[in-house]
């Protein structure tokens, strides 16, 4: 996949590629990811491409010329039918649907919006989707472009580990996922529950998804919601539940 973003950061958003799954997805050559500058596209001496916003009101406004020009040269490069983003607060909520989506894509150009916005002429006229992360305010779009790509990265046929991640994910369950333990045995008075340690895996898949559904009852129980769980997860979140009650706690 080859991502290109329109940023006024491009040191910022390349940082990205160099530790993690985006720099393993780069090095494997399963994803490409390339920065153009809006500024560079600037037809003034002081490179400017942000105004004073009509109707007045506090901050200025990224111009619309100077971003058409950087998508036009991004379309270039990545082919005509390429998909634009836009990172915005105004946007799609961004979950691992999305994500999934957006990893079967061959190329993906992303706006970053800075300053109070992006005149919504530019918006119209050349942006397909808009993304945002949730409700708080960031100070523009380059975080959000650079979580995009670390989520994709690690669902890129060829990554290495792929093949785990893609698939155990919680998420592409819908839950939360089960708790976790490794070495040593006992850590500061605190055991490893003993389910772990007894060698049958069968019961020790059942009690990670009980601890899964259990977490997601207590945490997020919009999840749950959402899904039909079958006769095997029923009984296993009542039992959770019923313990829980005794006070068993975790
Ligand atoms: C104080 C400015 N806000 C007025 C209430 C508007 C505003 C303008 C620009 C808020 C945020 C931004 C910059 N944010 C992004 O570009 C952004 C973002 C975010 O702020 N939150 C969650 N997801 C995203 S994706 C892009």
């Amino acid at each position: 996949m080859r991502i290109e973003i329109i940023t006024l950061f491009p040191e910022l958003v390349e940082s990205v590629t160099r530790s993690g799954m985006p720099r393993v997805a780069v090095e494997q050559d399963a994803m490409a990811v390339h920065c153009t500058n809006p500024r560079d596209f600037a037809r003034n001496r002081w490179r400017k491409v942000d105004d004073r916003p009509f109707g007045g009101g506090p901050g200025m406004v990224m111009q619309a010329e100077p971003l058409a020009l950087a998508i036009e040269t991004a379309k270039a490069g990545l082919g005509p039918a390429t998909k634009v983003l836009m990172m915005s607060p105004q946007g799609e909520r961004l979950d691992q649907q999305w994500f999934q989506r957006l990893s079967l894509e061959a190329g993906l150009i992303v706006v970053c919006g800075r300053y109070e916005g992006v005149d919504e002429r530019l918006v119209k006229a050349a942006v397909d989707l808009e993304l945002s992360l949730g409700d708080f305010v960031l100070s523009g779009g380059e975080l959000a472009a650079m979580v995009l790509i670390d989520g994709i990265a690690r669902l890129l046929p060829g990554v290495l580990g792929h093949a785990e991640s893609a698939g155990q994910d919680s998420f592409s369950k819908g839950l939360l996922d089960h708790p976790h333990y490794s070495r040593p045995v006992d850590w500061r008075g605190q055991a490893v529950p003993e389910v772990l340690m007894c060698g049958d895996h069968a019961r020790q898949a059942r009690w990670r998804l009980k601890q899964a559904l259990g977490r997601t009852w207590l945490r997020r129980p919009d999840l749950l919601e959402n899904l039909e769980l079958d006769a095997e997860q029923q009984t296993l979140l009542r039992e959770f539940v019923a313990e829980q009650k005794e006070g068993g706690g975790s």
